[in-house]
């Protein structure tokens, strides 16, 4: 289980292997809170929490090309003012994790502005 952009745990993968990595949509540097379940059957264990940074990539970066610059604030613009529920919602451009794409995730994009990796 993965903590969402509305601070519930939704699952993100049913393994019946030892590892596992997240790797969908993940916002660069942005620290997740994950839960892990063992299940046997119908018995299930009390949750235990982790967390995991990926730390490859610029946050603002929302294109993922490495650099940050006009691609991403044009992608931004496109998906501006777009909340968690609209279809168009685009995970990797909300950078703050607070499911709003807005002035937020532009201050993101502004800080790292042409970095690149
Ligand atoms: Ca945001």
């Amino acid at each position: 289980m993965r903590k969402d952009r509305s601070g519930s745990f939704v699952e993100i993968a049913n393994i019946s292997n030892t590892n596992f990595t997240d790797s969908n949509n993940l916002i660069p540097n942005y620290t997740y809170r994950y839960q892990v379940i063992t299940v046997k059957g119908t018995l299930e264990s009390t949750p235990v929490n982790g967390q995991g940074v990926d730390t490859r990539g610029i946050k603002g970066d929302n294109t993922r090309s490495d650099r940050v610059d006009g691609r991403d604030l044009d992608n931004l613009a496109r998906h501006y003012t777009l909340a968690l529920a609209d279809p168009n919602f685009d995970a990797l451009i909300d950078t703050t994790y607070d499911g709003i794409i807005d002035g937020s995730d532009l201050i993101d994009i502004g800080a790292n502005w042409a970095t690149t990796y």
